[in-house]
Order: structure tokens, then C-alpha cells, then sequence
């Protein structure tokens, strides 16, 4: 019998010790959380705005995105449905455009006869591309040699 009560005695003692001990920690953190929260509030009054640093990488937003995701300095140019697309593409000097051609027939770009850059690629199966470095700016139209009524244009500045 007597053992039983040291038993019960036992848990009663521990469990008193342990909710000491949570209180002890929660009175720990919410005396650090405050602590914390009153500094950042010290530094964002002292420093001003925080958020005005960062704003300088939206100005180079204006590159064109490339169709595909093949090439990072290029862009993409999409042979399909016996169409180019975009028709008119806007690119930088220096760009490297890349046609792709996703059509089961085959095409052949192939710059006009007036246009001041002359590139003209051999024919693209399915799943096949060609590539043209545009160094001058200007605007140089383009068709497929094997399908006349598809045309494009790419313009360098
Ligand atoms: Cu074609």
C-alpha cells in the first residue's frame, strides 16, 4: 500500500516541474519575440524604405522571349502548320535566331531577293533547325523556298 502512494505522489511532483518549465519557455520566447519585433520596427524606421533597392532589375525587361526554350541568347522561331511564328520577329544585333521546324513536311528558309542580309538554310525535316547571327540592323524578309505563300520578317535594331 505504501508503495503505491509513492507512486502516485511521483508522477504529481514531475508533471509540476514540467509545467514550470513550459512556462518558463514560453515566457522566454514571447520576451525574445518581442525583443525581436521591436528592432525590426527600430531598423525599418531608421533605414526608411527597404523595398526601394531592389527595383533596378525590372528596367531589363524589354528582351523579346524566345519561343522555345533551346537557346538562351537566341530566339526562337516556330515552323508550323505551313506558318511562321512570331512572323515578325524583333530582335537585338548580334541575336541568333533559330527556325524550328515542327511540321511533317519539310521547309527551307530562305531571305528574299531584296533583302539586304542574304541567309538561306537547306531543308528542315521534322524536328530539324536552322540558325542565322543577325550582326545589321534592319528589317530582312524571309520566305520557305519550298512553300512561296509563307513569309516572315526579322527586324534588327
Ligand atoms: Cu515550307
Amino acid at each position: 500500500m505504501e508503495e503505491k502512494m509513492e507512486q502516485n505522489e511521483a508522477p504529481k511532483e514531475s508533471s509540476g516541474n514540467t509545467n514550470y518549465w513550459v512556462i518558463g519557455i514560453i515566457a522566454l520566447v514571447v520576451v525574445v519575440g518581442i525583443i525581436w519585433y521591436a528592432s525590426k520596427g527600430k531598423k525599418g524606421g531608421l533605414y526608411g524604405t527597404p523595398a526601394a533597392a531592389p527595383s533596378q532589375s525590372s528596367q531589363s525587361a524589354t528582351q523579346p522571349a524566345p519561343n522555345g526554350t533551346q537557346n538562351q541568347t537566341g530566339s526562337a522561331v516556330t515552323v508550323k502548320n505551313f506558318a511562321f511564328s512570331p512572323a515578325d520577329l524583333t530582335v537585338t544585333k548580334g541575336t541568333t535566331v533559330t527556325w524550328t521546324n515542327e511540321d511533317s513536311v519539310p521547309h527551307q528558309i530562305a531571305s528574299d531577293s531584296g533583302s539586304a542580309v542574304s541567309f538561306t538554310g537547306t531543308q528542315m525535316s521534322q524536328g530539324q533547325s536552322f540558325s542565322f547571327t543577325f550582326d545589321t540592323a534592319g528589317a530582312f524578309p524571309y520566305h520557305c523556298a519550298i512553300h512561296p505563300t509563307m513569309h516572315g520578317v526579322i527586324t534588327v535594331k
